[in-house]
């Protein structure tokens, strides 16, 4: 199966550049996911700390049927879309329900990565071999636009495992109101979001004892040295990560832990970080039912239902256009 994919790639080198031009310095979240930050990423999932995956997996398991009635999906054909698909692993539950029970859609996964794409749609012929999967190597934006020209269709776009959170709200407000411009009457937005709750549990789920958050922040560095010559000493540098409980929001830094200078041979340039400088690599934002009416209210949709899991520590919100 052929993956539909953008025409000029991400230049991750223009956007070190201006990430590293930056006070402070950063680098965007979406350059964590190479094949090794997906690979640390399923890790990620796994574990016990990190129960995002797993509340919104039991949300799916428990009330799938009424979702999809709430999608009406049995009424007539429609696109189903997601976007940052990932390894599709809770998605799969609504596509066998979906197929089980006569639904007729095609599933067009849109990721980031090129290397988890191709793995999804492996899965899926393996798995669900009845599925038309049509794939999409976009980023978000990208594939806004690309959503818009499909066909008269009716589309259901799914954003799910708090993808959301990796902006700010100012940005999720912006998203969703060019989305919304793009969207035809009857399209509905199927979001994943991560609760406030007690904070600790929040904090253990981004810095966990097994060290596998910090791996994947740090795989940010090791992604330079393979992809740009860069030569990041990684002993050098930390994982740090903290949760706000006011602003709702988990800021994740990497520490420089001495005066040094890297230097970047696809760039033919040096970058110079200071004892203690950080580099911000990732924001992940937690809302309450009220943050998200409001949000959702603000980009012009009409929030339709929200689904919960028992413990409440995860929302799946169904929005129209307004
Ligand atoms: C993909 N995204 C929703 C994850 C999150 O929870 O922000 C990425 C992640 N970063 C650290 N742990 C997981």
């Amino acid at each position: 199966m052929q993956i539909k994919t953008r025409e000029i790639d991400i230049n991750i080198g223009e956007a070190i550049r201006l990430g590293f031009s930056k006070n402070p310095k950063s680098i965007s979240s979406m350059f964590l996911y190479d094949a090794e930050g997906d690979r640390l990423f399923q890790k990620i999932m796994k574990m016990p700390e990190y129960y995002l995956t797993r509340c919104e997996e039991e949300i799916f398991r428990t009330q799938k049927e009424q979702i999809l009635k709430e999608m009406r999906a049995f009424e007539e054909p429609f696109n189903l879309l997601e976007f940052g698909a990932g390894d599709g692993s809770k998605t799969k539950i609504l596509l066998h329900y979906l197929l089980e029970n006569g639904a007729d859609f095609t599933y067009y996964p849109v990721d980031i990565s090129r290397h988890s794409l191709s793995g999804l749609v492996h899965s899926l012929q393996q798995e669900i071999p009845a599925l038309k999967v049509q794939p999409m190597n976009f980023e978000y934006f990208e594939a806004v636009r690309e959503a818009a020209n499909l066909n008269h269709r009716r589309n259901i776009t799914l954003f799910l495992g708090s993808n959301m959170g990796n902006f700010t709200q100012e940005q999720a407000v912006v998203f969703y109101k060019k989305f919304a411009r793009e969207r035809k009457p009857g399209d509905l937005l199927f979001v994943g979001i991560d609760r406030r709750k007690n904070p600790h549990i929040i904090s253990h789920a981004y810095d966990d004892p097994h060290g596998i958050t910090a791996a994947f922040n740090l795989n940010l560095l090791q992604r330079m040295n393979r992809e740009l010559g860069a030569d990041f000493d990684m002993e050098a540098f930390r994982h740090y990560s903290f949760y706000e409980p006011v602003s709702g929001e988990v800021r994740s830094y990497l520490i420089s832990l001495k005066n040094q200078q890297v230097y970047f041979e696809a760039l033919e340039e040096q970058f110079f970080f200071k004892k203690d400088e950080l580099i911000h690599t990732e924001i992940s934002k937690k809302y309450s039912p009220e943050e998200i009416d409001r949000l959702a209210e603000e980009a012009g949709y009409k929030v339709l239902r929200h689904f919960t899991d028992e413990r409440q520590y995860f929302l799946d919100s169904l929005w129209e256009i307004g």
